[in-house]
């Protein structure tokens, strides 16, 4: 097989440049291709009559216009896209036929979109969300959406409730505030009285919620799926994206900011990593288990509010994704793009889990609204590489010129074509799984167990981590005005863990519910669980690398550019992006009189955007920054957010003057060495720049230091 017929990363794009616009050296013209001589005036009775009705540029450019907009997306409204390739470690044999996930040689193309879930299309990315993690693979047997979010669970565990939910979550009905944020009365009412919800409100307020970054950032399928082999034999799975650089995450008081002063750092910064060549990778790791398990669990598989934790079935990793290629046009490919978790393909199956099953109904339905008409699979973002055949005809927009005399089946005029597909020929057949029971709207008792998972989650944060949680419901329950909302959430984090419960009341004016009885039922004994689950804490995560980490150098006139120009060399040879920062563009002049350019204008900027700042040295440097409010304050802000900070020589000074307390910095009547505290690397002596910098990019992989004392720090 040549290169260019393999199944390959680039089949996507190939197939996407039939629809491609290129308007180099072109002549504007409208939708008939006749030409345009003018676009500024519109035809006119005499200069300063009438326009005329026969003006048909000016008529068709106008009802273009007005016609351009699209329903956002009613949850999920405000995401961001990229395409890249799929690859299998090994062949998947065993467990599943699905086609991608046999051999290690292929490509799969694959499209993700990013999301929050609460905002409109125009909100902010850095808001208190849970984050959808769709992906659609376009194999060789159809295309395959893993419909996915950033929490492994769910608030609610049947479909029907879902509206209620989202009435509850968005932006309320009569003054439309507040957007794209939970913490108002009527999510917490909700929340309040559906007890399932608990354990993904313990996500919600946990640092999950508001990730540092798309490419840093969990990805989960949520439900139990099947797998599904060549000799019918079906497994289950559970399906996780692990992000290879680890997953991590804002603090609320930088995610707050950020919505000011960056509302789009989410999508910018996944724009910007591919648009530099730091593709976003994230391995597909799955959760596979016999079908005689399903009962051995202390919850229920088929529950969407229970995980099943990696200590229990571990995560095998069994393939990588790399996104590598932005979109070119945001509305064609990214708004118009349609996921579907009902569309699978063969070796892949659904369960019963009722919150899936709702779904499958759901996404079909929803994009006939929001992309006008049964056609939206033609649409090219969403068509298949496979090839498309069938007795399906017309409807709105439709593009595709079906030929032949025979739409319908069976025929013999056609020749009974296009001919049923047997399971041979990969024909999707449905796992033959045995169902009966009676009609009945209620509940299995096995899904009532609504604490023990979030007593799990809440057992299995760091101290700090946990502190973070209860700071975010004091936020958040701080913004709802009922009393009595908020004692009864309490009365249910009470069913959590008391010392949770206690924490959490403390800061919003309420006590524990002296009657409070828990709502469910005790999971099972003896059954497989465990008390702690240390995947569950974002602190155990990844943190050897600074790949694509942001570092801002603050400085001024006078600066030792040696000292700028090896920091750079050392952070940079790790795969770091190393900024200068000075008040105004354009360069500034080093100690040795070289002009170094400067990449940002302190007006522009602030410590948020950044994972670490480097102080250099420089008398002159020194005095001048000193003198600037907005550079102590980039130091203090830094600090108080748990980023690496590092300074040599004379550029500690600056960070005397940040008002932080009780800073332990390099003694300035020592020789030399370098002291490492709590992220805080300093070298009085510049000949330690080299093991500095070693220290520093250290400090920068652990991504946050907790062991500070942040709380007198003002900023
Ligand atoms: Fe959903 C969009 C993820 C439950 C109904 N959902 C949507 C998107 C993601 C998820 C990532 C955005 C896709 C995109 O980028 O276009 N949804 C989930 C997960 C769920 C979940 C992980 C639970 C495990 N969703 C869920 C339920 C229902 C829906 C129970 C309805 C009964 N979801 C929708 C929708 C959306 C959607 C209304 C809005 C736009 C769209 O589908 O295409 O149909």
């Amino acid at each position: 097989m040549s290169d260019q017929s393999k199944y390959n990363e680039n089949r996507k794009d190939q197939n996407l440049e039939t629809f491609r616009e290129h308007p180099e050296e072109q002549y504007l013209t409208t939708n008939q291709g006749v030409r345009i001589p003018h676009t500024d005036d519109s035809l006119k009775a005499g200069e300063r009559g009438p326009t005329l009705m026969e003006d048909f540029h000016f008529r068709e450019k106008i009802m273009h216009f007005d016609h351009e907009r699209i329903p956002e997306r009613v949850v999920h409204a405000r995401g961001a896209g990229a395409y890249g390739y799929f690859q299998v470690y090994e062949p998947m044999t065993k467990y599943t036929k699905a086609s991608f996930l046999q051999d290690p040689g292929e490509q799969t193309p694959v499209f993700v979109r990013f999301s929050t879930v609460v905002g409109s299309r125009g909100s902010a990315d850095t808001v208190r969300d849970v984050r959808g993690f769709a992906t659609k693979f376009y194999t060789k047997d159809g295309v395959f959406d893993l419909v996915g979010n950033n929490f492994p669970v769910f608030f609610i565990q049947d479909a029907i409730k879902f509206p209620d939910m989202v009435h509850a979550v968005k932006p309320e009905p009569d003054s439309e505030m507040p957007q794209a944020a939970t913490a108002h009365a009527t999510a917490w009412d909700f929340f309040s009285l559906m007890p399932e919800a608990t354990h993904m409100t313990m996500w919600l307020l946990s640092d999950r919620a508001i990730p540092r970054s798309f490419r840093m950032m969990e990805g989960f399928g949520v439900h139990t799926f099947r797998f599904v082999n060549e000799q019918g034999k079906a497994h289950f799975v559970k399906f996780h994206w692990k992000p290879v650089l680890g997953a991590h995450s804002l603090v609320w008081d930088e995610a707050q900011k950020m919505a000011g002063q960056d509302p789009d750092w989410l999508r910018r910064d996944l724009w910007e990593a591919i648009e530099m060549g730091d593709y976003p990778e994230y391995e597909l790791g799955v959760q596979i288990f016999e079908e005689s398990e399903e009962f051995s669990f202390a919850f229920d598989v088929l529950d969407p509010t229970k995980i099943i934790p990696e200590e229990v079935i571990p995560v095998q990793r069994i393939g990588k994704m790399t996104l590598n290629r932005n979109p070119e046009n945001f509305f064609a490919e990214t708004e118009q793009v349609a996921f579907h978790p009902g569309h699978v393909v063969p070796g892949i199956d659904f369960t019963n889990d009722p919150l899936l099953q709702g779904r499958l109904f759901s996404y079909l339905d929803t994009q006939l609204i929001r992309l006008g008409g049964p056609n939206f699979a033609e649409i090219p973002v969403n068509r298949p590489l496979a090839p498309v055949h069938n007795n399906q005809r017309d409807g709105y927009m439709r593009q595709t010129i079906n030929t032949g005399k025979t739409s319908y089946f069976p025929n013999s005029l056609g020749g009974g074509c296009p001919m049923l597909a047997p399971e041979s020929a990969h024909g999707y057949v449905h796992y033959a799984e045995k169902v009966e029971g009676q009609k009945i709207r209620s509940r299995s008792e096995s899904f009532m167990d609504y604490f023990s998972q979030a007593t799990l989650f809440w057992k299995s944060l760091t101290p700090p981590e946990q502190e973070h949680l209860v700071e975010a419901a004091h936020f958040e329950l701080g913004k709802v005005p009922s009393k009595e909302i908020r004692e009864r959430m309490v009365g249910l984090y009470e069913h959590v863990d008391h010392e949770l419960a206690v924490r959490i009341a403390e800061g919003i004016g309420v006590n524990i519910p002296t009657n409070n009885p828990r709502p469910g039922v005790q999971p099972p004994s003896g059954k497989r669980t465990v008390e702690q689950s240390p995947a569950l804490s974002l602190e155990n995560q990844k943190n050897d690398s600074i790949k694509s980490r942001r570092v801002a150098i603050l400085a001024a006139d006078g600066v030792n550019d040696s000292t700028i120009q090896q920091l750079k060399k050392t952070l940079e040879s790790k795969g770091a992006h190393v900024f200068v920062i000075a008040n105004t563009l354009g360069t500034i002049k080093g100690s040795s009189g070289q002009e170094i350019p400067v990449d940002v204008n302190a007006p522009t900027t602030s410590s948020i955007m950044f994972d670490a700042v480097f102080v250099p040295d420089g008398r002159e440097n020194l005095s001048q920054l000193q003198k600037q409010g907005k550079a102590r304050h980039f130091i203090a802000e830094a600090y108080k957010h748990g980023k690496a900070i590092a300074a040599i020589g004379d550029g500690i000074d600056l960070l005397k003057h940040a008002n932080i307390p009780n800073l332990t910095l390099s003694d300035p009547t020592s020789n030399g060495g370098v002291v490492d505290a709590a992220g805080v690397v300093t070298a009085q002596n510049v000949a330690d720049l080299n093991v500095l910098s070693d220290h520093f990019a250290q400090a920068i992989a652990q991504h946050r230091h907790w062991d500070r004392q942040t709380e007198l720090v003002p900023a």
